[in-house]
């Protein structure tokens, strides 16, 4: 049975078809006891590229979402043996919340308690068997598009605009965990604050356009000179805040900062026929006071002695 296609439901397969081209990234978990009802489902949801994995109760269900983390959406029955599909959501919430994982309850709506008891168990929807076809699409898609849009608010919350870089919110999030670890443990931990040396006059110059232009330059050129479990963030205007943990912190930080400092210093701006050229100072502390943020003071009051020595340089 297919319902029929008005106006204002062609923008909707517009859509859908948009993001079938992405599903095939989508794992899906489809957790019932009836062979013939998961082959079924797997059909469907494979027919719009969605990798699927599957599981006959709650117990095996349990096991594949440790396997896969990465599991998007899963589809649960009530009545399975072992584990039934509540305790299956109750066991899973533990573990993965509404926001990571999106988990729909299907059964049969011979006892409407069921869809009660699935939702109070942390379900983020619920399907009624037997369904239609399109009911099914529907709620999938709205689903998965509810979680990559609360994926991207929260992305953007913690992210800056114009570099694409994160931002101070992240560092005080992220890095206090770090920096805590790395005091508890005794390890190596330097925070880094970046500052591009006359910068107002670039505005000046070129305009805040062109301004604008040289941050998001010198953000992807800090970004290649640092490593990957670095956390570099951009910290205000043009100033950016590196932490580094590990040995890299102790032994080689200066020659680790020095080939940041020559990066930005090697930058080539392109600007009409021109390109333009800028530097930077950075100051660094491994002094791990009272707080992340005490450590940040103490890196900036490196990074003034960088500034009034004549910049473009390195002050640990
Ligand atoms: P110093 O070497 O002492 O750091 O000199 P400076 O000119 O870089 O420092 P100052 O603090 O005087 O000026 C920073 C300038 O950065 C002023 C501000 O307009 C500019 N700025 C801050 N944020 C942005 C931005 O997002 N875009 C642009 N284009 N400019 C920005
Ligand atoms: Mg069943
Ligand atoms: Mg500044
Ligand atoms: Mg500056």
């Amino acid at each position: 049975y297919v319902v029929k296609t008005n106006a204002s439901e062609i923008d909707y397969v517009a859509r859908l078809v948009r993001r079938v081209h992405r599903n095939h990234q989508i794992k899906v978990l489809i957790v019932d006891d009836s062979s013939s009802f998961r082959l079924y489902l797997q059909q469907l949801l494979s027919t719009h590229r969605y990798q699927t994995l599957e599981a006959a109760n709650g117990e095996e269900a349990l096991k594949v979402l440790q396997q896969h983390p990465d599991i998007r959406l899963m589809l649960t029955d009530f009545h399975m043996p072992k584990m039934d599909g509540q305790t299956l959501i109750a066991q899973a919430r533990r573990h993965f919340d509404r926001n990571q994982l999106g988990i729909i309850g299907m059964s049969d709506q011979s006892a409407p308690i069921t869809s009660a008891k699935l939702l109070k168990a942390g379900a983020n929807d619920f399907i009624a068997k037997p369904f239609l076809i399109e009911e099914f699409y529907c709620r999938i898609t709205q689903n998965i598009e509810t979680l990559e849009f609360i994926h991207f608010m929260r992305d953007s919350a913690v992210r800056d605009f114009l570099t694409q870089l994160y931002n101070r919110r992240y560092l005080f999030d992220v890095g206090t965990k770090a920096y805590t670890h790395a005091k508890a443990q005794n390890s190596g931990f330097a925070a880094v604050v970046v500052d591009i040396d006359h910068f107002k006059q670039v505005n000046d110059t070129h305009g805040h356009f062109i301004g604008d232009r040289v941050l998001q330059h010198v953000a992807k050129a800090m970004q290649k000179s640092t490593h990957k479990e670095d956390l570099l963030v951009r910290y205000g205007g043009e100033e950016f805040c590196l932490l580094i943990h590990g040995e890299r912190a102790s032994e080689h930080l200066a020659e680790e900062l020095e080939r940041i400092r020559r990066a930005i210093a090697e930058l080539e701006v392109p600007n009409g026929n021109e390109v333009l050229k800028v530097t930077a100072s950075l100051g660094a502390t491994v002094n791990k006071t009272s707080s992340l943020s005490a450590m940040i003071d103490i890196a900036d009051a490196a990074l003034y002695l960088a500034k009034t020595e004549g910049r473009d340089r390195v002050r640990i």
